[in-house]
């Protein structure tokens, strides 16, 4: 018996934060745009190669309610090509892909299983190797459900050989600012043989035994999303092993990189892009590597070298020379150690406190929010942009140092 567990693919998700100003020649920035795609066809394809059994999508499988018909094409596509090989398909939808319409009709072909709103709802699978299989999950029945969820699961069918559960949602106890908040002890408590939980993008393994994991979201979405993603691909086949094991394969069309160059004298300068290409080729895979460098100078910079090295020029330059091998550079921070030296033990801290009350992602978000009005929407994704916001602090706290220098 084995199953592929890939929540949170966002389908439809175009990838944001790449500066525009930056030149990615067209053909790439299509491969980019349309990752989520790549990404969907990568995790097929594996679960033909590795003929599962099924393929569990726990919740933000679209990136939004609202589906393009290319999109909704593709999909029917994808799944027709899984009925062809024999392989299931199930769906629950979570708070990026929650349905209003509770009869919603999806015109998938019936390979494809899809979990109701506002209730649970089990379907049976008889796997290739003649085991019965109980997958139970529920679909959001509002786009930000505050409590827990877990009350509406069944408790474990004793007649089948594994139950699986789908959930979207948060760890923690928590309900403010929480979709379906859980504890490990709600999921533990039902006996069920593994877990498929979305909502969280980073792959985590919250319990071992029965498995209560996130698998991460198989396509890096922004630059915060850094490192290989992908899928759990979850058998039985370890008989040695109590549990059913699960194991990460990758399916991202491209991986968010970041790398950093320490330079300790201002003379290396002139040969800063050489640096920057040989520790780009060092890490060299396959993939296409879209980079987040960080130069960290044990000097500081003249106000005209800082600037020719954050314009978008420089990056073109390395970028011309580095696409051939599939890197590019697509943001630059520096750090000039010489700012934080006006930072005294209690400055620090000072800036700590502060940086935490400022630069709070949540509520920096809420004021941009508050401040700039819908028409002005592309004011308030630009500051929403994670790497914006880094950016943002580190010229807080270089024009911090400078007026403590004076
Ligand atoms: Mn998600």
């Amino acid at each position: 018996m084995k199953f592929i567990h890939a929540a949170d693919m966002h389908l439809g998700n175009t990838i944001n934060g790449i500066d525009r100003k930056i030149t990615i020649p067209l053909p790439i920035r299509k491969e980019i745009s349309f990752a989520t795609f790549s990404a969907f066809k990568n995790v097929i394809d594996l679960a033909i190669d590795q003929h599962v059994d099924f393929v569990l999508f726990p919740g933000d499988l679209f990136d939004s309610s609202q589906q393009s018909a290319y999109l909704y094409n593709f999909l029917n596509q994808q799944f027709e090509s899984l009925k062809q090989a024999g392989i299931a398909a199930f769906v629950s939808f979570g708070n990026h892909d929650f349905q209003s319409d509770a009869d919603h009709d999806f015109l998938w072909p019936d390979n494809v299983h899809v979990f109701p709103r506002g209730r649970a709802k089990t379907f049976y699978h008889d796997s290739w190797d003649g085991k019965r299989i109980a997958i139970s999950g529920t679909s959001f029945a509002v786009r930000n459900p505050q409590e827990s969820l877990v009350s509406l699961y069944p408790a474990r069918d004793q007649s089948v050989a594994y139950e699986i559960g789908m959930y979207h949602g948060s760890l923690g106890d928590n309900a403010a600012n929480q979709y379906a908040p859980f504890t490990v002890d709600q999921l533990q408590a039902l006996n069920y043989d593994y877990w498929a939980l979305g909502h969280i993008h980073v792959r985590q393994v919250l319990s071992k035994s029965p498995a209560i994991v996130y698998s991460g979201d198989p396509q890096g979405l922004d630059l915060t999303e850094t490192g290989e993603k992908g899928v759990y691909l979850v058998s039985d086949e370890d008989e040695q092993q109590q549990h059913l094991s699960a194991k990460f394969l990758p399916t991202s069309k491209f991986i968010f990189q970041p790398i950093s160059l320490s330079i300790q004298d201002s003379s290396l300068l002139p040969k800063l892009n050489d640096m920057i290409i040989n520790a780009m080729q060092a890490k060299n895979t396959n993939k296409l590597v879209l980079n987040i460098l960080t130069l960290n100078l044990s000097f500081n910079l003249s106000d005209k070298i800082r600037e020719q090295l954050t314009d978008s020029s420089f990056l073109d330059l390395i970028n011309t020379r580095s696409l051939p091998f599939k890197q590019c550079i697509i943001r630059i921070n520096i750090n000039e150690s010489g700012q934080t030296q006006p930072f005294s033990h209690l400055d620090s801290r000072f800036w700590q406190q502060a940086k935490e009350n400022v630069f709070d992602a949540e509520l920096f978000n809420r004021d941009v929010a508050k401040t700039f009005s819908r028409k002005e929407q592309f004011i308030i994704d630009h500051f929403t942009d994670p790497a914006v916001q880094t950016q943002l602090m580190s010229t807080a706290q270089r024009l911090i140092s400078q007026r403590a220098d004076i």
